[in-house]
């Protein structure tokens, strides 16, 4: 049923089908995480970090109505030049897009469905999306944190951007039933700097472990992601007080403005990017590189263990 949208690059379905490692890429964080031309350079560059790491990459997207597993690097630019006017696209958005024939840019929620489809066990990004400041109130939860629940993918990422209550988001996962591993640190990493004074559920200093972690939770056919916190390399962190001042004022001016849903994240991030003078840019795309190698070396662990996840035909 799911064969007629689904698009899998032939060079991906050729890793997939000789258990070689794959590693799954977003699409939003370069449609709507970035600006053009950085965010299309960006994303060929993490696709040559997997690949360096022992990887193939799987860029993912909607391109007319298709779930796309693995792009051209022509489709990468186009939806970097397009931009914010491609859709953005969660887990509610995927019957719209899919019936209208339209393009979207996935989040992490759509990406994990999608790299499920296709059996890929291991995806990279920068950051999750959580739960947000106020949250109390508005009930501003993104989707991200629901399909970590729900689907079975490893997610490497570099914590949380402290637009989000980040103790408020590690308590969801808690709820249900996330592991939350830092990478070579304790603590669960925020973004731009490597500490948030939070503490992660285990330190793992090695991928073989996580990846028998995986197999672990998926044996007992315990339904989930896991979560991987990946902090940004040293030379590239920031000071977490200019990052707070240039938050606040950006979580005030969308207020003032009225700006929330799904539009809330990617009107945070360029307030923050503008008001840091593109120094949050670089460190945004080192810490994405910084996940890529990180998440291909998990994925060849994942490969030793012989686990071929292969694609699924029952219900996400
Ligand atoms: N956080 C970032 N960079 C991003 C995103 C979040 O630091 O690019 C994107 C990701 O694609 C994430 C999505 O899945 O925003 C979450 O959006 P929302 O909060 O509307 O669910
Ligand atoms: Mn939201």
């Amino acid at each position: 049923m799911i064969s007629h949208h689904l698009d899998i690059a032939p060079e991906v379905m050729d890793a997939l089908n000789e258990g070689r490692p794959v590693v799954a890429l977003e699409s939003t964080i370069i449609s709507h995480g970035m600006p053009y031309p950085q965010n299309a350079e960006t994303a060929l560059r993490v696709e040559q970090q997997a690949r360096a790491g022992g990887a193939v990459p799987a860029t993912v997207a909607i391109l007319g109505g298709q779930l796309k597993a693995g792009l051209t690097p022509r489709e990468i630019d186009y939806l970097g030049e397009k931009g914010a006017k491609v859709a953005k696209v969660s887990r509610r958005d995927l019957p719209i897009i899919l019936a209208r024939g339209q393009d979207g840019a996935t989040t992490v929620a759509s990406t994990m469905i999608i790299a499920r489809l296709a059996g890929i066990a291991v995806f990279a990004t920068g950051g999750i999306g959580g739960v947000h400041r106020g949250a109390t109130q508005t009930l501003d939860i993104s989707a991200d944190l629901q399909e970590l629940a729900r689907t079975n993918v490893a997610v490497v990422c570099a914590g949380a951007k402290s637009i989000l209550d980040l103790e408020l988001t590690l308590e969801y996962l808690e709820t249900y039933g996330v592991p939350v591993l830092g990478y070579q640190t304790e603590e669960f990493p925020a973004f731009y700097s490597r500490s948030s004074g939070l503490p992660v559920d285990c330190r793992v200093d090695d991928p073989s472990e996580i990846a028998r972690m995986m197999k672990a939770k998926w044996e007992l056919g315990l339904a989930g992601g896991l979560l991987i916190a990946n902090p940004i390399p040293e030379a590239y962190a920031m000071p977490a007080g200019r990052i707070d001042t240039a938050i606040r004022s950006s979580i005030r001016e969308a207020a003032e403005m009225g700006v929330k849903g799904k539009a809330l994240t990617p009107f945070l991030l360029s307030k923050v990017e503008e008001l840091t003078e593109g120094r949050s840019l670089q460190a945004n795309i080192q810490l994405v590189l910084n996940n890529a190698a990180v998440a291909a070396s998990l994925a060849v662990e994942y490969a030793k263990l012989g686990q071929k996840t292969g694609p699924v035909n029952g219900q996400l």
